[in-house]
């Protein structure tokens, strides 16, 4: 059974991770084939949004406990498995994370290198990984810190806990919450929506947005202004100020 399921809806496409036996562990297997699946659609041009879900009953219950239990410091250093997951964060195309159920561990970290996270009112977020002796080490102290804040993000990774979709709306972790039979459709519909963007203006807000979490404000804004440049030299533009004039829907071609 392929660990990953594609669903392509042009211009969009669902991706959907399908170990439903263990609640959608991230095993290095499962995190390989999700990495081929989204870099291949990072590279088509016909697919211009990405919605990236699990099941109803888990997005994803963390990596996979069973192959981490006997490594040694040494071993887990030398498969170096972050390689795998930071393709994640590597994808240019919009990438917006549907989730239902549990978000924990790893899981809620590949939510968190989506850039949006769409979340139906039964979606259980929490880094567990403190229960376990261990840390997040999938970005989860940075981006989740980034995302809540300090203070929420040392309760929430010191702890342990489990929070409730409403508890990390309010936290800002998410940015909607639906009634659990619509989380998908609404993930599908704002993809859609973002899809008919240019999707060179859309892979140089991501560039830039993402920027911001990286480099000091002078820096961060320094980036915006060459992107916002470089898009003056590109024909999407030109369609969208001329349609904008003319009154009607632009249409872009991604060039
Ligand atoms: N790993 C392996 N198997 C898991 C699993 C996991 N994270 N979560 C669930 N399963 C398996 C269970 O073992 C069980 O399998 P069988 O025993 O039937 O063979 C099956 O899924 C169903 O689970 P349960 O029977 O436990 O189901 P319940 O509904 O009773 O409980 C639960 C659901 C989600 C509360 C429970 O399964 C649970 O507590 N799961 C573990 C959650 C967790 O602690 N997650 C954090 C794991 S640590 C890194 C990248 C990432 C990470 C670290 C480094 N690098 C790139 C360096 C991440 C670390 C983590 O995520």
């Amino acid at each position: 059974m392929p660990l990953i399921l594609v669903h392509r809806e042009e211009p969009i496409a669902v991706v959907q991770l399908n170990r439903p036996e263990a609640l959608n562990a991230l095993s290095p297997a499962l995190m390989q084939e999700l990495v081929a699946a989204l870099e291949s659609l990072d590279g088509d041009p016909k697919i211009r949004a990405i919605v990236l879900t699990g099941s109803e009953k888990s997005f994803a219950a963390g990596a996979d406990i069973k192959e981490m239990a006997s490594l040694t410091a040494a071993e887990i250093k030398k498969e170096n498995p972050l390689a795998v997951w930071d393709r994640v964060a590597a994808v240019k195309k919009p990438l917006i994370a549907a989730v239902s159920g549990f978000a924990l561990g790893g899981g809620c970290e590949l939510s968190m290198m989506c850039d949006i996270i769409i979340a139906s009112e039964t979606a259980k977020f929490g880094q567990l990984e403190i229960n376990l002796g261990i840390i997040p080490g999938a970005g989860g102290t940075q981006r989740l810190t980034h995302a809540i804040g300090k203070s929420k993000a040392m309760e929430w990774i010191l702890s342990g806990n489990i929070y409730s979709a409403e508890e990390a709306l309010k936290a800002g972790l998410v940015s909607k919450v639906t009634p659990a039979a619509e989380y998908l459709n609404e993930a599908k519909k704002l993809a859609l929506k973002i899809a008919e963007k240019s999707p060179i203006a859309l892979a140089a807000a991501k560039k830039a947005i993402l920027a911001s979490l990286d480099s000091p404000l002078t820096e961060g804004l320094q980036r915006e202004r060459e992107l916002f440049y470089q898009l003056f030299d590109t024909e999407d533009q030109k369609e969208g100020m001329q349609a904008f004039m003319e009154k009607r829907k632009p249409c872009f071609k991604g060039s």
